[in-house]
């Protein structure tokens, strides 16, 4: 049966702000099932955001101890927390414009301190909070705010970055593959040292609109069309992965 999630919100909270058909709602879900099936107590754990949609996956609404800090920084905060209190599950929930772009080079940081924490990255591939402009993570050719004649470079490869930084875990699912994502949550709160998920999460309002795909279920199709695991791209060229997004395990000695 479907884990009742409602028993680890603050459901007095004003209402989550998420638009229909926003991928983050989802990834919420995910997040709290992964917790409650490896029964971890809420009391142990501390959950950071910056900035950002994405950053009000955890803030004000898990009953929890919640930091909801500064655009970019919440890794900074996460790491000042977890040195104070090495007991804690520290983990990080932020969009892809707050831990890829402004706060980049605290990502790369703390991969390469291989610090113990657990950092899940909500991709929509744009500042959706903001108004949809473009974000390091947006595939070549997208429509955003800031590239109405499509996105003119490559996209950072979050989980290769992070990896080659020095990252225990790191992994890349769709809010579309739910149970592969609630597994990989798992592992990666489970792994000792930076564990690092980029999670696929469409945003129909900002990104979806402008890209001309007129309803939540179009702009989940447009990214589930993309989607290719590891080992279906094994063997595949450069050109033919162009615009692919890559979804399985990349460490652990696979990567
Ligand atoms: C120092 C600073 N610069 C810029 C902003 C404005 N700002 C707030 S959220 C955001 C981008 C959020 O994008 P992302 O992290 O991808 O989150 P999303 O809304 O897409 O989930 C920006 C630029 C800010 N709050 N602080
Ligand atoms: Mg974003």
């Amino acid at each position: 049966m479907a884990t009742d999630v409602r028993q680890y919100l603050r459901l007095e909270a004003p209402p989550m702000p998420f638009c229909p058909g926003c991928g983050d709602r989802i990834l919420l879900r995910l997040i709290l099932t992964a917790i409650d099936e490896l029964k971890i107590n809420m009391d142990d754990m501390l959950f950071v955001s910056g900035i950002g949609c994405a950053a009000w996956i955890p803030s004000p609404h898990f009953n929890a101890d919640t930091l909801h800090t500064l655009h970019g920084r919440a890794i900074a905060f996460a790491t000042g927390a977890k040195l104070f209190n090495p007991k804690l599950k520290v983990m990080v929930i932020s969009g892809d414009g707050d831990l890829a772009d402004i706060g980049g080079n605290h990502l790369i940081h703390a991969a390469r301190r291989n610090i113990d924490l657990t950092v899940i990255c909500a991709n929509n591939m744009v500042y959706g909070q903001t108004g949809g402009q473009v974000a390091a993570t947006a595939a070549k050719g997208v429509l955003t705010a800031t590239t109405t004649a499509g996105n003119y470079y490559r996209p950072f490869d979050l989980c290769k970055l992070v990896n080659a930084a020095g990252a225990t875990y790191a992994a890349r699912y769709s809010v579309t593959q739910p149970t592969l994502l609630i597994s990989s949550i798992k592992k990666a709160l489970q792994t000792e040292g930076f564990s690092f998920i980029e999670v696929i999460s469409p945003c129909p309002t900002q990104f979806g609109r402008r890209n001309r795909l007129d309803t939540p279920k179009d702009t989940f199709k447009f990214f589930e069309d993309k989607l290719i695991t590891k080992e279906d791209a094994e063997g595949l060229s450069p050109q033919e992965l162009e615009n692919r997004i890559i979804t399985g395990e990349f460490s652990n000695g696979s990567s």
